[in-house]
């Protein structure tokens, strides 16, 4: 999560410590949509997108997704067949080698250079798990950080099929439909991950939530296919798969499952001292999509004939998606980089 100031790190600190025991490892699509953010923290110096020698990306040997991943899905609300193809889609895109070029699968080669302790890199292979339905609310159209581990429990321990207790390689993501509201969902964040804790969920389950803002706070959530009220004279670019709400979400989802591959337990790849509120893979590429990004400046993005707006092709459609932290090189990389 990007930490805008010391002073607000402290009083996210005592507000953690005083009221959740979960740390926020949150997002939003761009940096300076955050009240009283500085520009990214980097600086107009930059020779390569996000390149700082402030970044102490580290390994704290915790383990990494090296086995092949599994992505569960859980709709919770009322989901459109159609939002649901354009997020399978994308997830299904993962390790789709052969997709035009630039690829989300050549997206996911920066999250493949992350290793763990015996040198195993990130899984290069992304498949689609089950999914589980939760049309009618279970826990209601409020979720808090807590109550969202009781849906993820419903989930694994439903009657009829329930999703599949899959630990070690699984990746269970709850996604919300336009009318819930979770805990901080556009003031802080519009996504995050953890992971399930044995005495709410009887496992210990990487997650993620990731919301639909289409109601709640597209400008905020969805930029740029939805702008801020307060950004008069902006326009909304054109989205590429014609739903604001769901084309938003694609970037966030992209950032939470990169995190979660290379930090599942929260205790592996991130920088900073602090693990309550570790700066991840994504975190530092917060805001940039193409060459030149960084800033309020996404970078260099791709237009369709349509006038969509994207940067990357997955299997059957275009997304676009922030680049994330490449610690090789130690810059933000993606597969839309011009000088590749
Ligand atoms: C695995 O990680 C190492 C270290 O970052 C990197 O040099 C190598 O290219 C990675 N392998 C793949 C297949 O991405
Ligand atoms: C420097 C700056 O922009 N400060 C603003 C931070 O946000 C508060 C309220 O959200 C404003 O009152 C400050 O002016």
């Amino acid at each position: 999560m990007h930490r805008p100031s010391l002073l607000l790190t402290l009083l996210t600190l005592l507000a953690l410590l005083t009221a959740a025991p979960l740390p926020a490892i949150g997002y939003r699509p761009l940096p300076h949509l955050r009240p009283n953010s500085s520009d990214l923290r980097f600086g107009d110096s930059k020779k390569y997108e996000g390149s700082s020698d402030f970044v102490h990306l580290r390994y704290h040997m915790g383990p990494v997704l090296t086995g092949s991943i599994t992505v569960h899905t859980i709709w919770y609300g009322q989901w459109q067949k159609s939002q649901k193809k354009i997020i399978r889609e994308f997830i299904g895109s993962f390790s789709a080698v052969n997709a035009k070029h630039p690829s989300v699968a050549g997206w996911w080669d920066t999250v493949r250079l992350y290793t763990d302790q015996t040198g195993a890199n990130v899984s290069r292979t992304v498949r689609l798990g089950e999914q589980k339905n939760d049309r009618f609310y279970s826990h209601g159209k409020s979720l808090t950080r807590l109550s969202i581990q009781s849906v993820i429990k419903s989930a694994v321990t439903a009657k009829t099929k329930p999703l599949p207790i899959n630990p070690s390689n699984g990746l269970y993501l709850l996604l919300t439909s336009d009318d819930v509201y979770v805990e901080d969902f556009c003031g802080q964040v519009c996504g995050f991950h953890y992971f399930t804790f044995p005495s709410i969920v009887g496992y210990t389950l990487p997650f993620a939530w990731v919301g639909n803002s289409a109601k709640l706070c597209p400008g905020i959530c969805a930029y740029p296919f939805a702008v801020p009220e307060y950004m008069q004279g902006l326009k909304p670019l054109k989205s590429p798969n014609g739903d604001v709400g769901v084309d938003g979400m694609i970037s966030v989802i992209g950032h939470e499952v990169a995190e979660l591959a290379t930090n599942p337990l929260v205790n592996a790849w991130y920088a900073g001292q602090d693990p309550v509120a570790p700066v991840e893979i994504a975190d530092l590429c917060e805001g940039i999509y193409g060459t030149g990004g960084g800033g309020s400046y996404m970078g260099q993005l791709l237009k369709g004939k349509d006038g969509a707006t994207y940067n990357m092709n997955g299997i059957r459609r275009r997304y676009l998606v922030q680049w994330l932290w490449n610690h090789v090189v130690s810059y933000c990389t993606g597969p839309n980089a011009l000088d590749q």
